[in-house]
């Protein structure tokens, strides 16, 4: 069966968001089959954004991310990764549909509540990126 990572980022867990986030992926019947609150570190996440490295909010990225807990989750189902791109909304939440949660709750570019994986590739190297 199909699997995604999920991370939702810092804002989301200080805005005490986590519980409406999970709903709304099991709202969508997809599978919780892991979860951990951590705090991730700096050369995670290096590696995690390695293909955002010359961009210009790269720094100001890690360092949010790296700024409190998060929830990282692995979700399987059906098409699991278009699924959840799709409850996810586009990435700058004032372009986000409503009824997405960067429509709904996401603040700005850097604040956007939820990391989701994009291809099937990318799915496959962050699960055992933070699963390992
Ligand atoms: P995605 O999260 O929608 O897949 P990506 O292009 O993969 O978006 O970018 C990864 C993350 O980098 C975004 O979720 C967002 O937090 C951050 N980001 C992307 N573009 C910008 C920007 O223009 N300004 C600030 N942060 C950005
Ligand atoms: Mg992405």
């Amino acid at each position: 069966m199909e699997k995604t990572l999920v991370i939702i980022k810092p804002d989301g867990v200080k805005r005490q968001l986590i519980g409406r986030i999970l709903q709304r992926f099991e709202d969508k019947n997809l599978k919780i089959v892991q979860m951990k609150l951590t705090t991730l570190s700096e050369a995670l996440l290096n590696e995690h954004y390695e293909h955002l490295k010359e961009k210009t909010f790269f720094e100001e990225l890690i360092e949010y991310m790296m700024s409190g807990p998060v929830v990282v989750i692995v979700l399987e189902g059906e098409n699991v990764i278009k699924k959840v791109r799709q409850l996810v909304g586009v990435t700058d939440p004032q372009e986000a549909e409503m009824g997405t949660l960067r429509g709904d709750f996401g603040l700005n570019k850097t604040q956007n509540l939820v990391h989701a994986s994009d291809s099937l590739e990318a799915a496959k190297r962050e699960v055992s990126e933070f699963f390992q």
